[in-house]
């Protein structure tokens, strides 16, 4: 007979944080029963079979540095948690598949494996230990845009290439940051950046959905060819719509122009009300749960979230205009 327990553990990125673990015999394994199971195994360092369970005899996790194998599982474990309780609180969804069952995420995976990644065939998560410039991968951000890759391929599985891709990847670096805010760890003040927790040198970062260009890579607008990009950087699109409708022009982005092809300078005119986090996450995942489909491109993802916010907010509400004029200021027409 195993019991959920209140465990907690001493994160590499988030100092001490609530778990909730299962009791094993005498000790006790890193699942969480109360949320669908949901367990982080250790991978040994190799990329391959299924990992090992972590166990723990007091139920304090860790101890927030990487000389102790368990540290990298708490921030993993903590941010899949969090993850599950954003779905679950903000947008009614239980669990990745909606049917209460959790996903397992594995840590330690090979050897200085700078990435992370969700995999559909073992419906879980993986997450490398970085390298010599790089943390571990398991930063809140990135935890939670893994496991949004979960819920992307369970509802609009949008393919993974070209322009749909790019709103796949999109759809996770929004929702990774949405749980950056809705986790409100006092370790990790929430930001529209992803990873910038785990570069070494203390000033990188993955991408940023302020002014995805800086990476030299994304895209701020839409152009023709933009499918040719990764789609990592064909997502810096959708990322900067975000950015504008939730936060607007008045934070930390200056009126821009799509006027210099897939760039946003610094010569527009006009500025944008953002209508706050708690709008825009609700319009993008009413559009991508029921209105994308996996060959959504941006013209079709400019009218999903249209829809989506008419849906919620009334048609030509403020919020309908909002997602107008944050497209359009992407180029997205
Ligand atoms: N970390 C990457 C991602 O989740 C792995 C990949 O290229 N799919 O997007
Ligand atoms: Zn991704």
């Amino acid at each position: 007979q195993t019991a959920p327990a209140a465990g907690s553990g001493k994160a590499l990125f988030l100092g001490t944080v609530p778990l909730t673990t299962e009791t094993s015999g005498s000790s006790y394994v890193l699942k969480d029963t109360t949320r669908g199971g949901q367990s982080t195994v250790d991978m040994n360092n190799r990329g391959f079979g299924t990992g090992k369970a972590l166990s723990d005899a007091d139920n304090v996790w860790g101890n927030g540095t990487t000389s102790d194998r368990a540290t990298v599982a708490v921030d993993a474990q903590y941010g899949i948690a969090m993850t599950w309780d954003y779905f679950k609180n903000v947008h009614g969804r239980n669990g990745i598949a909606d049917n209460g069952v959790g996903a397992q995420s594995r840590v330690h995976y090979k050897r200085n494996y700078a990435n992370a990644f969700w995999s559909d065939s073992c419906f879980c998560m993986t997450f490398g230990d970085g390298n010599s410039s790089i943390y571990p991968l398991v930063s809140l951000d990135v935890a939670a845009h893994e496991m949004s890759h979960g819920v992307t391929s369970r509802t609009a599985a949008l393919v993974y290439s070209g322009e749909s891709g790019g709103l796949n990847e999109a759809t996770s670096d929004i929702f990774g940051t949405m749980v950056e805010f809705y986790a409100a760890n006092a370790n990790d003040t929430p930001d529209y950046l992803m990873g910038e927790k785990l570069f070494k040198n203390g000033t990188g970062v993955i991408r940023s959905m302020i002014q995805p260009s800086s990476d030299g890579a994304s895209a701020d607008c839409w152009y023709s060819g933009l499918s040719s990009l990764d789609v990592h950087y064909s997502s810096g699109v959708a990322n900067h719509f975000f950015f504008l409708l939730a936060a607007g022009t008045t934070a930390g982005q200056p009126s821009r122009t799509c006027s210099a092809g897939n760039t946003r300078v610094a010569n527009g005119s006009g500025t944008l009300a953002g209508i706050g986090n708690a709008k825009a996450e609700k319009i993008w995942y009413r559009a991508l749960t029921v209105y994308m489909t996996s060959s959504t491109n941006y013209a079709a993802a400019r009218s999903a979230t249209l829809k989506a916010a008419a849906d919620l907010y009334g048609a030509g509400s403020a919020e309908v205009n909002a997602v107008s004029a944050a497209w359009t200021a992407v180029n997205v027409n």
